[in-house]
């Protein structure tokens, strides 16, 4: 049972626009490992072994088989409660903006509608060259890695460290962060910026701030109201009494 202090209520019922950010904790109770926790997936290597064009330039089999062990865990997983309270959440608000850091595409397929996936989706490819998308099979086991038309190699359509985020989401991102009244900040260790930015956008143009996360962050004492705990059990529980203040107040 989580506490609903009345400013916390007062914005849950008044607010007209609402973003949210979510990060590799929302997927963590589908069984998708998370980033930096115990068992995260970059315990066993580094995000800058990996996650780089240069990692990617001097070692495209190892990035490959990292990336299609990942596609593997997230063929075989799906949205879990946290994922679909925010679809209920999107239908009690006028003007609602999910920005994701995640990869994943699980609040697609939960029926999540405004989403801005700012860091890309691991399911598409595209050339490293000339950026052409590439829906071909990735086959890396006899040697041969996958070649565009142009020669460039084949990459994952995420975002690497290092590299710009596609413009027009990150902007989209920001300008709802910057008009939003009520923004959750979701299972995130708001480390990775330019997303980590977003909640801190978000309070300084006056929005309330909500952070759920099961651990501390950056953002855990900056927050208006924050929630430690598994975001699968909270957030379910936040929409329902939503659902309930908007009930009372027709
Ligand atoms: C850029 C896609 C510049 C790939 C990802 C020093 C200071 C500040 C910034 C930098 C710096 N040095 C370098 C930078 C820039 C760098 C950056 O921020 N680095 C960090 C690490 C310091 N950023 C970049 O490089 C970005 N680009 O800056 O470009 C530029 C400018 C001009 C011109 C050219 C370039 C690009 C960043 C994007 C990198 N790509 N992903 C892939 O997925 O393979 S980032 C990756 O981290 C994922 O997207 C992930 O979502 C993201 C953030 O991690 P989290 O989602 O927060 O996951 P994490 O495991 O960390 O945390 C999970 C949390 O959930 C935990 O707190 C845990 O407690 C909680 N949790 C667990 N279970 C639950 C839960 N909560 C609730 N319920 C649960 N059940
Ligand atoms: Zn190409």
């Amino acid at each position: 049972m989580i506490k609903f202090p009345d400013d916390f209520k007062g914005i849950l019922k008044n607010a007209k626009k609402v973003a949210i950010l979510t990060g590799a904790g929302i997927s963590a109770e589908s069984g998708v490992p998370t980033f930096r926790g115990e068992g995260g997936i970059w315990n066993k290597f580094k995000p800058e072994e990996l996650a780089t064009v240069d990692a990617f330039m001097s070692n495209p089999k190892l990035v490959w088989e990292w990336y299609l062990w990942r596609r593997q865990i997230m063929s075989e997983v799906g949205p879990n409660p946290a994922h679909y309270a925010l679809v209920d959440m999107e239908s009690l608000y006028d003007d609602f903006s999910l920005i994701t850091q995640n990869v994943d595409g699980l609040h697609r397929m939960a029926g999540s509608k405004n989403i801005y996936e700012v860091h890309g989706n691991i399911s598409l490819n595209k050339c490293l060259d000339c950026s052409r998308p590439y829906d071909g099979e990735i086959n890396i086991d006899d040697g041969e890695l996958p070649q565009c038309q142009c020669g460039g190699k084949i990459r994952p359509d995420v975002v690497w460290f290092g590299e710009m985020l596609p413009a027009d989401i990150i902007n989209k991102a920001f300008a709802a962060s910057e008009r939003a009244e009520l923004f959750f900040s979701i299972g995130t260790s708001a480390l990775v910026h330019p997303a980590a930015s977003l909640p801190v956008t978000a309070k300084q143009n006056g929005a309330y701030l909500v952070e759920v996360n099961l651990d501390p962050t950056p953002l855990s004492d900056y927050a208006d109201y924050t929630i430690h705990g598994p975001a699968g059990e909270i957030m379910p529980e936040i929409v329902e009494k939503i659902a309930e203040l908007k009930e009372d107040s027709k």
